[in-house]
């Protein structure tokens, strides 16, 4: 049957977009469901990432929105691209070393036959290696080898025992037993459709348990978004709407919850728990670290993207590398956990930006940062075109850091758009670029188009502008 949870936002065009959109609905559903406005009154930190890259050197294909990742044994991570249907392995030193799903990430081999993929929402590794994807618009879940082999899948679509509304983040335990978010909160004509629960299987599939719905009750679900086995086989659930921690027996037995730290008010997004049981939980544009017994410990940052960042995503290696997925970016970032003497996670590069109730500074616009950053993108030029015609827009682009940005690129997107991506280089600290591309627009009507700029170490922004295209 044609879903009806995930159909209902009315915007865009193709199951590509679609797809895209629909996860972004939700997180953003979420967002809005996050009623707990909380405010922390604890210390966020910037910490130098040991190492960020977008997947597109070596062998390895640009990731494209990272929704969910996971470490193996050796400190690998499998990165799950929700809109390029495809997983890529990537080793720790961001170096590509596998992928599979749809190879080029462009439709061709999206889909719904073995080792294919459509929005793939979640990804875990169990001991041996096997890697386990939550295949969310096929409503399954996809078992592999460590080379991407396909093993086997199993679930449909419904609320039946073993079947999914909608499969998210996934984790297993030690014993290979399988933990599946399954949730969504969509709004159509009939309203603001919410489901959420956990589901257990064995590592073939076999369905073996489930507990949780919505509600308001003791360990009942505002709404679930990530799953971690912490290092006694208990089964730790972050939940966004009701901005808390919640901790349950193997068998899905409520034992204790506390208070998520969402600085930003967006909701926990994900959780991933350490070698030493310390548990890290993903906002939106930050990660926090707790204790096993949920103790604050840290939030930091992502630095050269602060505000903008889109963590969906966070994942520990057993050596202790902090994998984060950032989807705006579109790129994994490597924080690294008790492996440098100045700190936890290195050296802190940005010691006052301690968090004030209230404040509305962004993350990180406080202190001496040594750090480039995109900030100011200007975009002129016609705002109407002719359909199939090239059109000149000229980019200006600004570094308001106080150090050189590497790496930076353009990229024009929109419905019915093409141009050139184009790379801008370096730009020095203080200064502005002019870049000029030409876009080419072959859908009539008014069409939005983005402008993004990227870089590999000063963040970006985006610049949307609505041109009218004639025939
Ligand atoms: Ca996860």
């Amino acid at each position: 049957m044609a879903s009806r949870y995930l159909n209902s936002t009315g915007v865009g065009s193709g199951p590509r977009f679609e797809r895209a959109w629909a996860i972004g609905a939700i997180l953003f559903a979420v967002a809005l469901t996050g009623l707990s406005l909380s405010h922390s009154a604890h210390a966020y930190e910037q910490y130098n990432p040991a190492l960020t890259w977008d997947g597109s050197g070596g062998t390895g294909k640009s990731i494209r929105s990272p929704w969910a990742l996971a470490s193996d044994a050796d400190g690998r991570v499998y990165v799950a691209e929700n809109s390029a249907d495809r997983i890529q392995g990537f080793n720790p030193d961001g170096t590509h070393f596998i992928t599979w799903g749809d190879p080029n990430g462009d439709g061709a081999y999206a889909g719904s036959g073995n080792g294919q993929f459509r929005g793939p929402a979640g990804i875990a590794v169990d001991s041996a290696g096997n890697v386990y994807v939550s295949d969310s618009r096929n409503y399954r879940i996809q078992k592999f080898n460590s080379d991407g082999e396909f093993i086997t899948k199993w679930g449909s679509e419904g609320t039946g025992n073993g079947q999914f509304v909608f499969p998210t983040d996934i984790d297993v335990d030690k014993a290979g037993n399988v933990y599946v978010v399954d949730a969504v909160s969509s709004y159509s004509e009939g309203g603001h459709f919410l489901f959420g629960r956990i589901q257990k299987f064995t590592s073939d599939g076999n369905f073996v348990t489930k507990w949780g719905s919505i509600g308001t009750g003791q360990g009942q679900f505002g709404f679930p978004t990530g799953v971690a086995v912490d290092t006694d086989g208990n089964i730790l659930v972050s939940d966004s709407g009701k901005e808390a921690i919640r901790r349950y027996t193997p068998g899905g037995a409520f034992i204790e919850e506390w208070p998520a730290e969402d600085r930003d008010a967006y909701g926990a997004r994900d959780l991933a728990v350490d070698a030493s049981g310390s548990v890290f939980v993903a906002f939106a544009t930050n990660v926090v670290k707790y204790t096993a017994d949920g103790q604050y410990v840290t939030g930091f940052f992502v630095p050269g993207e602060t505000g903008s960042a889109n963590v969906a995503a966070v994942d520990v290696s057993p050596q202790g590398y902090v994998y984060v997925a950032d989807s705006y970016f579109d790129r994994i970032t490597r924080f690294d956990l008790d492996l440098t003497p100045d700190g936890p996670f290195g050296p802190p590069i940005d010691p006052g930006s301690t968090d004030d109730p209230g404040s509305t500074d962004k993350p990180g616009s406080t202190g001496k940062l040594n750090t480039a950053r995109i900030r100011k993108v200007k975009v002129r030029g016609p705002k109407k075109a002719k359909r199939g015609k090239k059109t000149t827009y000229k980019v200006k682009i600004k570094n308001s850091g106080n150090t050189i940005a590497k790496g930076v690129k353009l990229k024009v997107v929109g419905k019915g758009v093409k141009a050139k991506k184009k790379s801008v280089g370096k730009i020095a600290a203080g200064k502005t670029r002019k870049v000029k591309v030409k876009v080419k627009l072959k859908k009539p009507g008014k069409v939005k188009v983005k402008f993004k700029v990227k870089s590999g170490n000063a963040g970006g922004k985006t610049v949307k502008k609505t041109i009218k295209v004639k025939k």
